[in-house]
């Protein structure tokens, strides 16, 4: 596998010239394993480990290497081992709220073009957490593309796709079975050479039967979903980046179990509701809580019809969170 295949060639226009390591010293991080991590790089697989130093002491998540990571190594000799001697800024990343832990911020894959939202057209449907995913998508720089699978269950595909596609416009949907084998060249027209692209879903929702479908081997384990629920059974249990001999890098993870918006700022909501954002701009007063506030545009399309009630909404526990999460960023 060469570096263009792993994303190189792409990855590097966007670094300054004389801050890039030769080539010859750089590798992607393929799977974080406890305490090392397994390296694609010219010279193939390697494990990496990081400096005894290094490893001392808490250290925030974001700064240890993650799937998709752009590292710099120096190999032992004889060994199929090297130290990571430095993780290369990251051009764009998907990340979440790490469960449980108040604001810490969990990084999913790094370095991605686009996020695949999967979603399972069976019990799995949700448009609210589809919006979510979008705006963790856009926070963090990436694409997001939503794929409705299991179309071979619904009889109400196309119903569903077109209401994914009034709450949020802009995003790409597609209808997608992985058994079935549809949508799936669609899919794979997006994929090409040095692109980066990652899935994420519920568990269950069919990403790793989708991943299969593209590779054309049955490399990853897919498990049955629950009949009562449609929920699978995690059965995808680490994050792996695999690259494709027709080019491009896909990146299977696990199922979701919580999905914490992460964002810094409030920039990726606006992004998902532009439409709302230039409502906003023409409320009575700056500080409108677009609620009980007077004057309010965004009430008033609520009102007149103009903006559907669901995304008005959406749009307030969208913002009710960030802010939440902006205040424990701050305390
Ligand atoms: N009918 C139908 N079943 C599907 C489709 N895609 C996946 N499945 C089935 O759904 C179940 C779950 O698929 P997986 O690919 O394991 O789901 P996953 O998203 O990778 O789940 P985790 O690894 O647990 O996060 C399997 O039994 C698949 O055969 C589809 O398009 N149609
Ligand atoms: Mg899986
Ligand atoms: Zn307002």
């Amino acid at each position: 596998m060469t570096l263009k295949d792993l994303g190189w060639e792409r990855y590097s226009t966007d670094l300054p010239m004389e801050t890039l390591p030769l080539e010859t010293t750089v590798a992607r991080v393929a799977v974080e394993n406890r305490g090392s991590y397994l390296l694609y790089s010219t010279v193939g697989e390697l494990e990496g480990i990081m400096r005894g130093k290094f490893m001392h002491g808490k250290k925030a998540n974001s700064v240890y290497p993650k799937v998709g990571d752009w590292v710099v190594f120096e190999k032992l000799a004889d060994e199929k081992k090297a130290i990571i001697t430095a993780i290369l800024p990251r051009i764009s990343q998907l990340s979440r709220n790490k469960a449980g832990e108040e604001a810490a911020e969990q990084i999913i894959a790094a370095n991605i073009d686009t996020v695949f939202i999967v979603q399972g057209l069976d019990g799995d449907f949700n448009l609210s957490r589809l919006e979510r995913y979008v705006a963790m998508a856009q926070a963090g720089n990436c694409q997001p593309i939503i794929l409705l699978n299991k179309c071979d269950l619904a009889p109400d595909a196309s119903a569903k796709l077109a209401q994914v596609e009034t709450a949020l416009p802009g995003v790409p949907a597609i209808l997608t079975s992985a058994t079935q084998n549809l949508g799936i060249e669609q899919v794979r027209s997006l994929i090409t050479t040095g692109l980066s692209l990652v899935f994420v879903g519920s568990s269950g929702a069919g990403k790793s039967t989708l991943i299969n479908n593209l590779l054309g081997t049955a490399r990853q384990k897919t498990g049955a979903t629950r009949l009562t629920d449609s929920r699978g059974k995690h059965t995808t249990t680490k994050r792996e980046l695999i690259v494709l001999d027709s080019g491009g890098v896909l990146i299977d993870t696990p199922g979701m179990r919580e999905l914490g918006l992460w964002t810094q700022s409030e920039n990726s909501i606006r992004e998902t509701f532009d439409d709302i954002e230039a409502l906003q701009k023409k409320c009575k007063f700056n500080d409108c809580d677009h609620e009980r506030s007077q004057g309010c545009a965004i009430v008033a399309a609520v009102t007149n019809g103009a903006l559907p009630q669901e995304r008005y909404q959406s749009f307030l526990k969208l913002t009710r969170e960030a802010q939440a999460r902006q205040r424990k960023t701050w305390k």
